[in-house]
């Protein structure tokens, strides 16, 4: 039924009710564990589980699948097990990764989806609603519950002109960053129009939505068009190409908004695709744009090293069929005149189907040739899964990726690398040249005679291609799975069962120590790193080994270390905050702008909340993080005067009085802040919780309210 008045945007909750869930492996561990306790014997939506994070990329996929499969055997079984149990799909090791998978095969034009990993949103390139969330909302729609969104905003972005040369999708999204930054599509969903859509193939849209993650957007979107049907008859889906064609317009938003989009938009952005140019963005953040024209200037002024070290091309974000063609192009004409690759270069396929097709077609052996090396279909050095015994770390470095994302440590646990991420053109064009300042409009490569080479960018063709057949694939689980047992070793050190957190209790929160106050960037790979960490994704005690290693503290500019109450010394945070825990003692977190910026890992959440914290209080939240916070029974606050962050001294405490009234819908609360001095001050804190989420609150956690049966 209609809403009786519309959705006030920013503003109101409003429930949902997506068709699927989608979770993968270094997720979908805790958000199973989650389910596991909400009392349900099926998952009431379509579900799949994803094996794609745990891969470690160090010798080429052959090797990497099987040492996989070997030392992650008691996860996987666990996964395999719990899809069964639950009536849940389980998509092998080595079939792919999350976001390429989903797209070949479950995406649609007028979909809905929730996906526990934060680049879900890649399905919006085939006009799908997809959302990433963290396990615990995942729980509510496995469970049959309405997932709670709150109305987002919405930014238009009118995309005219046309590709050509060295540009691709990435630089639209690259260059929207720049425009946006890391925080401007919070609470936003970013739909696209224009005539410019229509020159870009499905996959393509999908890099750009894919991307959507980076500045922080609900989920990213583009119309239906041609693209859509000739995508789903390539990958097998023809019945449903068929149904998007015959209903196109139901897919689009109506012809008013595309002529006048500043009446319904919060904001239009202008692209012109004709004028784009290769983007570099990069280091440690998205959103810091460089192009080949500009990124001279860099090396210049910030002393980025201009030898790449490594390239990598992959991710969920570009890593389709047509990306490993358009490096294959550029590989084949390059060795043609006598050009290898200078760099190492990883490939790692975005699926078995896009590994079988471009190996039908000749594109791997060309890549090889060129000195690519070929990695397992999975995430690999996107997620810190990248093994580099010849680089030592703390060795400054460059590499150039056609990934996502750049946060510190991200790829090879190296704070000292600077990774720029860019285009797979650019990975391979820039592997030949071997330095960051090759500029393949204006420059030249020398081959082995001394002959000037001038680097042709591959023709934009999306001639549509039919998919092969994946040789590692889904596995479909039985009709009834209630016989299945799923058994979890009490002395394992990679899995947990979960013990529900204890309720609020109704009680004042006093004198709670700052534990840590944090400076800057602080993304949930500061928060919970990943690399070796993804091995306890699956227990909770031992992966909070991890908590705040990576970020800056706004005390003493050293990272991962907080200052004990108790003795007066600086160690590392989980350290201490086991220590407040051991004595009952419960402590919050400060932080700045963006907190909680990055992934969907509910770790991030799960952590601070197991070791004793009850509220985070920031400048402002990623949207993800916000609601993962809140879902496991953490206040999450906001300062009402930004500037109020400044007041945290070391040894400083807080304290709630009064939250049963005055922790209400759109409502302001207040907070004493004591220092050290005896003197205290009271600070305006603002929340988005609705009526419902303060029950999660009052209740300990989400899940716990949902195993109630409330
Ligand atoms: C990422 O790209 O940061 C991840 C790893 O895919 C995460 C999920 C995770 O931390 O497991 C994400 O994007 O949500
Ligand atoms: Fe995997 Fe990287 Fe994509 Fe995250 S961004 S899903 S780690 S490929």
């Amino acid at each position: 039924s209609l809403p009786a008045k519309p959705f006030i945007r920013g503003k109101d909750y409003a429930d949902f009710f997506p068709d699927r869930v989608a979770m993968q492996d270094a997720t979908a561990q805790m958000a199973l564990l989650q389910f596991m306790n909400a009392g349900k014997n099926r998952t009431a939506v379509p579900t799949t589980v994803h094996c794609d994070h745990l891969i470690e990329a160090l010798s080429g996929a052959g090797e990497d699948l099987s040492r996989a499969l070997a030392e992650n055997a008691e996860v996987y079984e666990f996964l395999k097990s719990v899809c069964a149990r639950y009536g849940m799909g389980y998509w092998q090791p080595g079939s792919g990764i999350i976001h390429q998978v989903v797209l070949e095969n479950y995406s649609f034009p007028g979909g809905m989806m929730i996906g526990t990993d934060s680049h879900t949103p890649t399905a919006g390139g085939m006009g799908m609603a997809a959302i990433g969330v963290g396990g615990a909302d995942a729980v509510d729609v496995m469970a049959g519950i309405p997932w709670e969104l709150q109305w987002p905003g919405f930014i238009g972005v009118r995309l005219t002109g046309s590709l050509s040369g060295w540009a691709s999708a990435k630089d639209v999204i690259c260059s929207l960053l720049g425009i946006l930054t890391v925080r401007g599509g919070t609470g936003h969903i970013v739909e696209y129009f224009g005539p410019g859509c229509g020159q870009l193939s499905a996959t393509e849209k999908a890099v750009i939505t894919d991307m959507g993650a980076e500045h922080g957007a609900t989920t990213s979107l583009f119309p239906a068009d041609s693209s859509h049907p000739e995508y789903l008859s390539s990958t097998g889906r023809q019945d449903l190409a068929d149904e998007v064609k015959l209903n196109m317009q139901l897919f689009r938003a109506d012809s008013e908004v595309y002529e006048t989009p500043e009446k319904y938009f919060d904001r239009v952005v202008e692209i012109d695709l004709s004028s784009l140019v290769p983007h570099l963005n990069g280091p440690m953040t998205p959103d810091r744009v460089w192009t080949v024209n500009t990124i001279k200037d860099g090396v210049k002024k910030n002393n980025y090293t201009d030898a790449i070290s490594a390239c990598c091309l992959g991710s969920c974000n570009n890593a389709s069929y047509h990306d490993l063609a358009a490096a294959a192009f550029i590989a084949k004409d390059l060795l043609g005149k006598g050009i290898k690759a200078r760099t190492d270069l990883f490939i790692t396929p975005g699926s078995d189907m896009v590994r079988a097709t471009a190996e039908r077609d000749g594109i791997l052996a060309t890549l090889k040739n060129f000195g690519a090396v070929i990695l397992a279909n999975a995430c690999g050095p996107c997620i810190g899964q990248w093994k580099r015994p010849d680089m030592p770390s703390g060795t400054k470095n460059t590499i150039v990726n056609s990934f996502n994302r750049n946060f510190a440590k991200r790829n090879d646990g190296n704070p000292a690398t600077d990774a720029f991420v860019t285009s797979p053109e650019i990975v391979t064009v820039l592997a030949a040249a071997g330095r960051l300042t090759f500029n393949p409009l204006t420059d030249t490569l020398e081959n082995g005679k001394g002959e000037k080479i001038r680097p042709q960018a591959p023709p934009r063709n999306n001639i549509s291609v039919q998919y092969a057949s994946p040789e590692i694939d889904l596995v479909e689980p039985p009709s009834d799975g209630s016989a299945v047992s799923v058994s979890i070793d009490p002395k394992s050190g990679r899995l947990q069962k979960l013990e529900p957190f204890p309720a609020w209790g109704g009680r004042d929160l006093l004198d709670l120590p700052v534990l840590f106050k944090a400076k800057g960037k602080c993304t949930t790979d500061h928060i919970s790193p990943a690399g070796p960490w993804l091995e306890y994704r699956g227990h909770l005690d031992n992966i909070c080994g991890n908590l705040l290693s990576g970020a800056v503290s706004a005390y003493t500019d050293r990272t991962g270390e907080a200052l004990n109450f108790l003795d007066g010394k600086y160690q590392e945070v989980p350290h201490v905050a086991r220590e407040y825990k051991a004595r009952s003692m419960q402590w919050v977190i400060v932080g700045d702008d963006n907190y909680g910026e990055g992934s969907s890992r509910e770790h991030a959440a799960m952590e601070p909340r197991h070791l004793g914290c009850i509220a985070v209080i920031v400048k402002s939240f990623a949207r993800i993080h916000e609601a993962n916070l809140k879902k496991q029974g953490i206040l999450a606050l906001t300062f009402a005067d930004p500037a109020d962050y400044e007041r945290f001294k070391e040894y400083d405490r807080v304290s709630f009085t009064g939250i049963a009234e005055k922790l209400k819908p759109g409502m302001d609360m207040t907070m004493t802040l004591q220092h050290k001095d005896g003197s205290a001050e009271t600070i305006t804190l603002r929340h988005t919780y609705s009526e419902g989420q303060i029950e999660w609150f009052k209740a300990g956690s989400a899940l716990n309210l949902i195993a109630a049966g409330r």
